[in-house]
């Protein structure tokens, strides 16, 4: 897994750029003017910082995940977790400048108007009620999935930064890469897989009402894919392509790994060739519960422009 520890002095640089830019006006994450000088500043973090995700967008290795460590979250400094349902980050704080930083030094910062208010920080908090929820809102297990696998400008990587885990750390993201499973799969079921017989549900907020599209879960080069599968939202009605993709399911979990992030960790998790998901954990409630900071990204923000009002973050 590719891992940038920062050191002291990086996160001191880094600390300080994002106290710059959490005190830029109007403070607003969401504020367009906000961005454009989160864009500008993501050029001032440390350069092995920069270099680290020039590298990643080149190559994103075998696991799919670029790890950093040691970004600058003051865990004293918080305020209690959240507990509200679609909890969204809409203040300007130094984690959440830190991890918006990093989005656009990888790429464009997007999100979707019809998820979580279509904010661009968006907080992954364990939600009283809906621990059972297949969402990043539940505790049980969440099932592993490409992010908004039905949307056809799902985003190319997901970024998730770590506040505050819980304790004991029990809470895992868990990640898996068809670079890795590709090897345990036979070649049937390989081809069923290339084939059009899987349909994914968006969910309820984003319904476009038409039928869902028939796609492939693996396309592109036959011996390094790209996946589009959701464990809980594709389905199929054909028994053999049930098969097919319940051995993909097992060899993805063969091949999965459990990070279990500490504050001031960000995995960014390339969602083109990798997928992911949560482990279950035990939320108390009590404004010391895990809490991710979550961010998307594309790489070619034009190609989005006919989903995007205004030529803002924001897709439809
Ligand atoms: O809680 C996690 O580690 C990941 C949850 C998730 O899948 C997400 O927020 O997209
Ligand atoms: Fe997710």
């Amino acid at each position: 897994m590719t891992t940038v520890n920062l050191s002291a002095a990086d996160r001191r640089e880094t600390g300080a750029v994002a106290a710059e830019l959490a005190a830029t006006a109007p403070g607003l994450i969401d504020d367009p003017h906000w961005v454009a000088e989160a864009r500008r500043m993501s050029c001032r973090l440390p350069a092995r910082l920069r270099e680290a995700t020039r590298l990643f967008r080149h190559d994103p290795g075998r696991d799919g995940v670029l790890i950093v460590r040691n970004l600058p979250v003051d865990e004293a400094e918080l305020p209690l977790t959240p507990t509200v349902p679609e909890s969204v980050e809409r203040t300007a704080t130094v984690p959440a400048a830190v991890a918006v930083m990093v989005t656009l030094q990888i790429g464009e910062i997007a999100a979707y108007r019809d998820e979580k208010s279509g904010a661009l920080v968006q907080n992954v908090v364990p939600v009283p009620g809906r621990e059972e929820s297949q969402s990043n809102a539940g505790s049980t297990p969440l099932e592993m999935h490409v992010e908004n696998a039905f949307h056809p400008h799902c985003p190319d990587y997901v970024g998730l930064l770590c506040l505050r885990n819980d304790q004991p750390l029990n809470a895992g993201t868990m990640v898996s890469s068809i670079r890795t499973a590709l090897g345990l799969l036979s070649p049937g079921t390989l081809r069923v897989l290339r084939e059009e017989r899987f349909t994914t549900t968006p969910p309820p907020s984003f319904s476009g009402g038409g039928p869902d599209p028939a796609h492939a879960v693996l396309r592109g080069d036959p011996d390094d894919p790209d996946v589009k599968v959701d464990f809980h939202a594709t389905t199929t009605d054909d028994d053999e392509a049930k098969v097919a993709m319940e051995a993909l399911r097992g060899a993805f979990l063969q091949a999965a790994r459990t990070l279990v992030l500490r504050p001031g960790e960000m995995a960014v998790v390339d969602n083109r060739i990798a997928i992911h998901g949560r482990t279950a954990y035990q939320p108390k409630y009590d404004g010391y519960d895990r809490w991710l900071h979550r961010t998307f990204i594309h790489l070619d923000h034009r190609r989005t422009r006919a989903h995007r009002a205004g030529n803002g973050n924001v897709l439809f």
